[in-house]
């Protein structure tokens, strides 16, 4: 297993990447250039200019989270092929760079939704909620106000305000785009990009909708096993695969996390290890990583990771914020730290049990 961390870079991050460093074990970052629009080429000046700060920390640029895709692509209009060359472009030019995987997600204007970005645990700490029952008092370019009212000044990546700001333009170019359409479009996209990352040895894996389950009646088709199945199928390939997230598909309690692991394992190409905690019905706040303060059974969720032989990248999704630090929304350094230390404990007992036992 390699274990990495997601880091927004010098400028963009309020975390020194020394500080990442001395998180026990870890191996590496996933990096993200944040000034790049989806439909922007990445050139190898800029990846290398990234790799050059990970490095100088003596850590590896494990992959790039995300490679953001254009509206267009997704809405299946005229302009995308433009737009599939650029993002074809960007692959070959981070293969070149030796950046090896690209987490992507195919949503809908949205690449997730919180209702609340500073929800107060009993513990005193803050995290990230979702609560059908606010979403379903809100009009789609009104939950942009109240997600960027709460960011504390950082830039939230799937929020870019310069694309939100054309709101109504986007929920027009959504328009008879239903989940068949959605899936096809998708379909057409992996089938001009994926032999491209076979030729230059780019893997790549769709981020699972978060929550998983329709939102303001934008199809979403990265929610449950079956989806994620469909889509593996669409395109044969290994590269071709998905970023397994636990919290975002466990935020559905139907989602028997173990269960699909087992089932689309050898596609797993990154995991992103976390917990959620269950308020009620479509309600959940991001919880710390221990089963016992979350609904997940992050045990029973590794053991899976272990049985399938997975030994890609994994890195402790979002966590609370604790102790004072002033951070970006679920991405402060204490308590992913902390995530990451536990969940390698929880890897190192299940792999030594196993082979004593074998
Ligand atoms: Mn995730």
């Amino acid at each position: 297993m390699k274990w990495g961390f997601r880091w927004y870079g010098t400028e963009g991050d309020s975390i020194p990447i020394e500080h990442i460093r001395q998180i026990p074990g870890i191996n590496g970052i996933i990096g993200t250039l944040l000034d790049k629009m989806p439909g922007d080429i990445w050139t190898i000046d800029e990846i290398n200019a990234l790799k050059k700060d990970v490095e100088a920390a003596d850590l590896e640029l494990l992959g790039i989270e995300s490679v953001s895709i254009h509206d267009s692509i997704k809405a299946g209009t005229d302009e995308r092929d433009k737009y599939i060359d650029n993002y074809i472009q960007t692959i070959r030019n981070l293969g070149s760079c030796g950046v090896r995987l690209i987490c992507y997600s195919f949503k809908p204007i949205f690449g997730w939704f919180k209702t609340d970005m500073n929800y107060k645990l009993p513990d005193g700490s803050t995290t990230l909620q979702f609560n059908q029952a606010v979403i379903n008092d809100l009009e789609p370019k009104d939950l942009y106000q109240r997600i960027a009212s709460q960011s504390k000044g950082f830039k939230i990546s799937g929020w870019e305000e310069e694309r939100l700001s054309k709101f109504n333009a986007l929920v027009d170019m959504y328009d008879g785009v239903t989940e068949a359409k959605l899936f096809d479009n998708l379909k057409y996209f992996l089938e001009r990009v994926i032999p491209v990352c076979e030729e230059v040895d780019v893997k790549m894996g769709i981020h699972p909708d978060d929550p998983p389950w329709e939102i303001f009646d934008f199809p979403r088709i990265t929610k449950n096993l079956s989806d994620l199945k469909r889509i593996i199928e669409a395109v044969d390939s290994p590269y071709n695969g998905l970023t397994f997230c636990t919290g975002a598909l466990g935020a559905n309690p139907d989602n028997d996390i173990p269960e699909m692991i087992r089932a689309v394992g050898h596609r797993i190409n990154f995991v992103h290890f976390r917990n959620v905690g269950y308020l009620g019905e479509k309600n959940f706040v991001e919880t710390a990583h221990l089963s016992a303060e979350g609904s997940l059974d992050m045990t029973a969720i590794m053991e899976a990771l272990v049985d399938v032989g997975y030994d890609g990248i994994l890195r402790s999704d979002h966590g609370r914020t604790v102790w004072g630090e002033v951070a970006r929304p679920g991405y402060g350094l204490y308590d992913r730290a902390m995530g990451l230390t536990y969940i390698q404990g929880l890897h190192e007992a299940i792999t030594k049990i196993k082979a004593n036992n074998a």
